[in-house]
């Protein structure tokens, strides 16, 4: 790990493990936020995709709740933290980074797969939209431990090209890692664990293939998954924002905050 060097790190490997850049009482103030969202209580009056009344019970399964920073001011707070920005710049070179999408992602305890996600590529989901420069800041709320499910990195795999063999939602790890190993023409498998403390960020090339395994830690694994873009990138020709989903536009400011600029 070239800790000295994040730029050449992140290039190499398609990913960079950083210590803990958010401080510590911002990290406190957004993990008692997280449980506000989950339960439906939104400051902003805006309520997050894909958890339009809140739910009542603990969850037992990956929660997966987007653009949470639209609801909340603190989790907002978090995702316009200026050491975040600060560090994406420097990991890519950019002049420009810009959050288009953040996901709140709550692993519960128990050990079950469907706390799992499947191997894939970010730009899986992107690329009927969006092109060019794209990466992800994931943010530790809890304590990631290996027991806990933490993200895992296959380091080279930025330079597989996008292989359309991943899937987020499946929990079978052995059989997605064997057709994206197939796709990719028999490229060497290495995983890296993200074991990360509370404020710890992992940054993540767009092709860099990742997923995780179950929560077999006593507490649940939280986090934010912050999409970034840099000048480098665009929306695709033709496509429209009311039918990109989950990104936001970014002429929107609150959905899509300027995280630094040169
Ligand atoms: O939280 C995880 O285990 C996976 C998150 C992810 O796929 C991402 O940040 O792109």
């Amino acid at each position: 790990m070239n800790a000295a060097n994040p730029r050449a790190q992140f290039e190499q490997d398609g990913f960079f493990i950083a210590p803990a850049v958010i401080p510590a009482d911002l990290i406190a103030r957004v993990r008692s936020r997280i449980d506000a969202v989950y339960a439906g209580e939104y400051e902003t009056g805006i309520p997050p995709c894909g958890n339009p009344k809140g739910a009542k019970e603990p969850p037992t399964a990956l929660v997966k709740i987007d653009n949470a920073h639209r609801s909340d001011r603190t989790i907002y707070e978090l995702v316009t933290h200026p050491a975040l920005g600060k560090l994406a710049a420097a990991i890519t070179g950019a002049k420009f980074v810009q959050a288009f999408a953040v996901q709140m992602l709550i692993k519960p305890p128990g050990g079950s797969d469907t706390g799992s996600v499947g191997w894939h590529q970010d730009q899986e989901y992107w690329d009927p939209c969006l092109e060019g420069e794209l990466f992800t800041a994931w943010v530790a709320i809890s304590d990631v431990t290996a027991e806990s499910g933490p993200m895992r990195f296959v380091p080279g795999s930025q330079n597989w090209g996008l292989l359309k063999a991943g899937d987020f939602f499946s929990a079978n790890l052995d059989a997605l890692k064997q057709r994206i190993q197939q796709k990719s023409g028999g490229q060497a498998w290495r995983e890296v664990a993200a074991v990360l403390p509370p404020g710890g960020v992992s940054f993540h090339h767009r092709l860099t293939v990742h997923g995780s395994g179950p929560n077999l830690a006593a507490l649940p694994r939280v986090s934010f998954a912050i999409h970034l873009r840099t000048e480098k990138s665009r929306l695709r020709e033709g496509v429209r924002w009311q039918d990109a989903g989950y990104l936001n536009d970014f002429n929107d400011p609150v959905g899509s905050p300027v995280c630094y600029r040169e």
